[in-house]
């Protein structure tokens, strides 16, 4: 059945000019963009959007790196978005992603790890409601 995750090309992609290759990925793997806009997020609106991580030793790099320079943040949408993205994604560290996936070709650590794909039902909903208005999402 047809859902819906939330996904962002993260400030180092974005920095390197890989938004459009990675964007060719997203649409090659069979997602529909239902929404898309550039942004740039302050220090406490990363430290919100990632708050399950709050107590987590990375949360201050993260946060810091996320609110670094400009972002993509997106809404995407096909038959078990959610899962096929975090497959396309590859592993959080690109050193353990598998060849082909997006964070193997474009990521180049944990950290500076190119894309964001929600984890679950829940998250998603959160997440797409942390950047994007239901009328942005006809
Ligand atoms: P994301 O949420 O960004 O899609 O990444 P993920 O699910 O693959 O990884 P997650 O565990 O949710 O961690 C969120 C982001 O935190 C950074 N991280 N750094 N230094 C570290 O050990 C470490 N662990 C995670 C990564 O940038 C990861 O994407
Ligand atoms: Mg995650």
């Amino acid at each position: 059945m047809s859902q819906r995750t939330f996904s962002i090309i993260k400030p180092d992609a974005v920095r390197k000019g890989y938004t459009g290759a990675i964007l060719a990925e997203i649409e090659k793997a069979g997602f529909k963009i239902v929404a898309i806009k550039k942004a740039s997020i302050s220090k406490a609106q990363a430290q919100g959007f990632y708050h399950v991580h709050a107590e987590r030793p990375f949360f201050g790099g993260l946060t810091d790196f996320m609110s670094s320079g400009p972002i993509f943040p997106m809404v995407l949408e096909k038959d078990n978005a959610i899962a096929d993205l975090r497959k396309l994604m590859g592993a959080t560290n690109p050193a353990n992603a598998e060849e082909g996936t997006i964070r193997k070709q474009f990521a180049a650590s944990i950290e500076e790890n190119a894309i964001h794909g929600s984890d679950a039902e829940d998250t998603a909903a959160f997440e797409i409601g942390y950047f994007f208005a239901g009328l942005e999402l006809i």
